[in-house]
């Protein structure tokens, strides 16, 4: 029997030692906006969840505990390349200038909604950030982001596509599908699998018997490379090098960005049912912006009253956003049949009494 396949080294940036006289690895004001950046989503996830307990919406998908995964990865993309989400980089929508508004109302789906609440919670997407709604079909936005990217290379677009997935995503056909056609056409695609180690209830030992997920790039002929997803520095670095080499024409990466999901799957689950919470609370140890926080703090980036002030100004513009938006009217009706036919149906219009 031949011998499994070797997983790369976990890449670690926060607690590796410096060399002595090396400077700081970004400008200041690009590193203290990745601190803004990922506790903003910290602030506005608890009070959608919140929202969501209070029946005011209807499901919310949290990224806490993976702000690192998410900001430090979404960072690195252009405003002129495309990202393809799963359920948790609303932070990514947030980073390219998304309203704070329009977050709300799609996940309201009320008349302030882009989407006409035809979608989940968390499905958020807009044309002028080039943010493409993901469908809630694990692992569709694959062939997505690869046919995007493919359509961008034969353009001679200077444009690379983000496809992010999770661990679950990786047992759909979907994901063997889009990285075979990316790594064989080369095509400009960064894969960022947010690996938290669930799927729902199922482990990520039950998702895979290979070792992690950064190791399957190799079969489809292209690198895969696995960072500490909790480490916001090595996060970005990993992804900006694989945007270069996608832009330079270099093809595809597979990152596997190692982090944990602290919550539910959504707020329709209780993880307490299935996995050990001891194990939890140990990650909650390890928690991205608490580690982000001891690296900038020496280095006068970051003190106790900036986390106020960052924390502060993301509620009072949450608050404001949430109460503009539930002023807003529900969908109308007609709104049902839009964009859908060049002509509504007859049959449709009789059952729309009006439409
Ligand atoms: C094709 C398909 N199968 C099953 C589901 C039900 N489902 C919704 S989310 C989910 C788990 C997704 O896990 P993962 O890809 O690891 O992402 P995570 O939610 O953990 O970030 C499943 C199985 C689905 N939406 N689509």
């Amino acid at each position: 029997m031949s011998a499994a396949l070797v997983s790369p080294p976990l890449y670690q940036v926060l607690e590796a030692p410096a060399p002595a006289d090396s400077g700081l690895p970004l400008p200041a004001e690009e590193l203290k906006l990745l601190y803004r950046a990922m506790l903003r989503v910290r602030v506005i996830d608890g009070r959608m969840l919140n929202l969501q307990r209070q029946g005011r919406i209807g499901f919310y998908g949290l990224a806490t505990g993976e702000e690192a995964a998410v900001i430090g990865s979404g960072h690195a993309f252009a405003a002129r390349d495309w990202i393809f989400p799963a359920l948790r980089q609303g932070g990514v929508a947030l980073l390219r200038g998304y309203p704070l508004d329009l977050f709300v109302a799609q996940c309201v789906g009320n008349s302030g909604d882009l989407l006409k609440g035809r979608q989940m919670p968390c499905h958020y997407s807009d044309r002028r950030i080039n943010f493409v709604s993901w469908s809630s079909v694990i692992a569709t936005q694959l062939p997505h982001a690869v046919g995007a990217a493919m359509a961008a290379k034969l353009r001679k677009d200077d444009v690379v596509c983000a496809a992010y997935l999770g661990d679950g995503a990786t047992s759909a056909g979907d994901f063997h599908t889009a990285m075979n056609f990316a790594g064989v056409w080369r095509a400009p695609v960064v894969f960022i699998c947010q690996n938290n180690q669930f799927a729902i209830s199922v482990p990520i030992e039950r998702q895979t018997a290979s070792a992690g997920i950064a190791v399957k790039a190799q079969a489809y002929g292209f690198e895969g490379v696995r960072v500490d997803g909790n480490d916001v520095l090595a996060v970005s670095f990993a992804t900006r090098d694989a945007v270069a080499r996608a832009r330079a024409g270099a093809g595809p990466t597979l990152i596997e960005a190692v982090t944990y999901r602290r919550g539910g799957h959504s707020s329709s689950d209780d993880p307490a049912r299935y996995r050990d919470e001891r194990v939890s609370e140990e990650w909650a140890r390890r928690d991205p912006l608490l580690r982000y926080q001891r690296w900038l703090a020496p280095r006068g980036l970051w003190d106790a009253a900036l986390e106020e002030s960052i924390a502060e100004e993301a509620k009072t513009q949450l608050d404001e956003a949430i109460r503009k938006v539930e002023a807003m009217a529900p969908v109308e009706r007609a709104t049902l049949v839009e964009d859908v036919y060049a002509e509504v149906p007859r049959q449709l219009k009789e059952q729309g009494d009006g439409i």
